[in-house]
């Protein structure tokens, strides 16, 4: 080798061995991302899912798949018994999931040689809701099209093996803004042969309901849920969808909510509503998840009204019947109370609805992890109270499935959260983090702390202390607490919600306001009610708080507010810097694509900020302190400042002004 080569194969060593950690990556196989190991034979049913993943991935000595009376349905036990390894369930999915915990423990590099594992799901039911429409849209979908639209059997198998892999057992597989046509003949021909590719993985399908589909599709003249004809014609509709898919698993509804159909528009109660669609499932097993999502535009407080409307229900649902709750009472904030609805209905069974999608928390350009919101939650809602959990999806069509690679990482924690609740945030981070990127200490510890700080990151850059819904109408993309088009719903204006003055701003929900806290426990109610002992981090969502209120920095609110927008800002910087470092670590791919959203993130701080600090002070008069850094926009410029998106894509870019 001549001198010349000599040192240019060192330096291609060097900047190989410097620059990429491994090939290029596009996200595709999200945290399934093991070496085929052998070609395994094609078995059917869940059991042949079971051998064949194993059969293909895994790496390791012999392992037994055995059914075993007397363990919990959906449990298993992973045991080393001499040199080999035996799992044992009492059906069919246990050792499906079983067998997907070894594989994780391959991943993670946690395989040892004395095993003695044993698992169940915490809840029964672990279901996705898809926002995906008929022609192929998602709302609030930041990934692409919907992917049961053009079902490619290849994307579906994918689909249903990353469920399985952290025991995801349903799908609802269309919006909650029901179309009709859901229920036509032609669709559950299409519904059957999704079912059909999922059940493999023991994944049972749900569709959403058109509470009028009896007048829609039905040509009756109504759809009251107390007339004998609308009642046979669901018991007619429901047993064509059972004869083709027979183990259908229900229904979800949204009924009189953001103009939907209903029962109320028949004179009749949610209960009377959701009671004549379980009697129809019933004889099949199947149920009905109805939600509470409701508000009407005239309420003094959207806060108050899921509570007004059920809570003298409770008890009056069927057995097969479980509300449906989205975790706080308005909508899917970055930072919300918990629905008082958990704590008060008693007699009902109850379900928590979280958003996966990120419609307030930076779409698929922001980095929000959003375990942490879901243990703050339980941390209030005790998870034995419910009987389940729905995520809505953040899944389309997309080379990587959620828009933005760390997405990937909220539906695999939503898996992993609604089997064993009591999981920490930090553990789930850490379990993707390994199977998804890789197991380099080197990487592993500060990009685990990004994903921990994400959330709180984005309360504090784009509305905290309390503050919530001051979004861009529409989209929902980035700050417009200005935003009040005339003749529109005063809910749906950011105004309503924080009516900032010449004395502060913040909802009063206290005894003396709207009287929101009453809904909750007493020690909590007394808790909010009084400024001095609310968390800051909720006081203008109780309270009308004076810009020079006191708080426990010290500081004035003001102030407060002014260094918490700006401590989100060097957050969101600070995320950017630390992903950089990274480079060495992370496929070139998956690298740079992760680093061109954080410098969207970073750069949308700051407009959240400088739009809602130069927006307030127009109200509060009072300077920006001296040791935040000052806005670098202009208010007029921000004011008129629209990104030309539907509610069905994602913002190619932030503010690009
Ligand atoms: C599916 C919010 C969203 C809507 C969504 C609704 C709901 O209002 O903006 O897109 O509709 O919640 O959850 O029903």
């Amino acid at each position: 080798m001549t001198m010349k080569r000599f040192f240019f194969s060192a330096f291609m060593l060097l900047i190989t061995g410097w620059s990429v950690a491994a090939t290029d990556e596009d996200g595709s196989r999200l945290w399934l991302r093991m070496e085929t190991a052998n070609t395994a034979a094609i078995v059917t049913g869940i059991k042949g899912t079971a051998m064949t993943e194993l059969q293909t991935y895994w790496q390791g000595g012999p392992v037994m798949l055995k059914r075993q009376k007397g363990l919990a349905k959906d449990g298993y036990t992973i045991k080393s018994q001499g040199d080999k390894i035996v799992i044992a369930a009492a059906n069919d999915a246990g050792l499906l999931y079983g067998a997907y915990h070894l594989l994780r423990l391959q991943q993670t590099g946690n395989s040892s040689s004395s095993l003695d594992i044993s698992e169940k799901p915490f809840y029964d039911l672990r279901i996705l809701n898809h926002w995906d429409n008929p022609n192929g849209t998602c709302e609030r979908g930041f990934a692409g099209k919907s992917i049961f639209f053009n079902p490619n059997p290849e994307h579906m198998k994918m689909y249903a093996r990353a469920n399985a892999s952290v025991g995801i057992n349903g799908t609802v597989l269309n919006n909650v803004n029901a179309k009709p046509e859901a229920l036509s003949s032609e669709n559950l021909e299409k519904v059957k042969t999704i079912a059909d590719q999922l059940r493999p993985y023991a994944i049972r399908v749900y569709l959403s309901i058109n509470f009028a589909s009896p007048i829609k599709i039905g040509g009756l003249k109504t759809a009251d849920p107390l007339d004998a004809k609308v009642i046979g014609w669901w018991k007619d509709k429901v047993n064509e969808i059972y004869r083709l898919i027979p183990d259908f698993g229900g229904f979800l509804v949204k009924a009189n909510s953001e103009g939907e159909p209903g029962p109320q528009d028949f004179g009749r109660t949610h209960a009377d509503g959701a009671n004549m669609l379980a009697g129809v499932l019933k004889p099949h097993n199947g149920i009905v998840m109805w939600r509470a999502f409701v508000y009407a535009p005239q309420s003094p407080d959207r806060a108050n009204q899921a509570y007004l409307e059920f809570m003298p229900l409770d008890g009056q649902f069927a057995d097969n019947v479980i509300i449906q709750i989205k975790n706080g009472p308005v909508d899917f904030q970055p930072r919300e109370p918990y629905s008082p609805l958990f704590t008060a209905m008693q007699k009902t069974q109850m379900m928590v609805e979280f958003q996966l999608t990120q419609e307030y928390l930076g779409a698929a350009n922001h980095l929000v992890y959003l375990a942490p919101l879901w243990q703050e939650f339980f941390s209030f809602v005790k998870p034995a109270s419910l009987r389940a959990m729905a995520g809505v999806a953040n899944i389309g069509d997309d080379t990587n499935w959620c828009g933005h690679h760390f997405a990937q990482a909220n539906w695999y924690a939503f898996g992993r959260a609604v089997w064993n609740p009591s999981l920490t945030s930090e553990q789930i981070a850490n379990e993707w983090l390994r199977q998804t990127f890789s197991n380099d200490e080197r990487m592993l510890s500060s990009v685990k702390q990004i994903m921990l700080d994400s959330r709180e990151a984005a309360v504090n850059y784009m509305m905290p202390l309390g503050i919530h819904h001051i979004f861009a109408g529409v989209h929902h993309y980035g700050p417009e607490p200005w935003y009040s088009p005339k003749g529109l719903r005063a809910d749906w204006t950011p105004p309503y919600y924080h009516r900032a003055d010449s004395i502060g701003m913040g909802f009063d929900r206290t005894v003396n306001g709207s009287a929101n806290v009453m809904q909750y426990p007493y020690e909590l109610c007394r808790l909010y009610n009084d400024i001095n002992t609310c968390p800051e981090t909720l006081l203008t969502w109780f309270h009308h708080v004076p810009w020079d209120h006191k708080m426990k920095s010290g500081r004035t609110f003001w102030d407060e507010l002014c260094h918490k927008y700006d401590d989100g800002v060097h957050q969101a910087r600070h995320f950017l810097a630390a992903w950089d470092a990274m480079q060495p670590y992370v496929d070139k791919q998956r690298f740079s694509e992760v680093q061109r959203k954080l410098r969207i993130q970073a750069r949308d701080a700051e407009w959240w900020r400088d739009a809602c600090l130069l927006y307030f002070q127009t109200f509060s008069h009072r300077p920006i302190p001296q040791d935040v850094e000052h806005p670098v926009h202009n208010l007029d410029e921000m004011m008129q400042f629209r990104i030309p998106i539907t509610m069905y894509e994602n913002p190619e870019n932030g503010y690009n002004k």
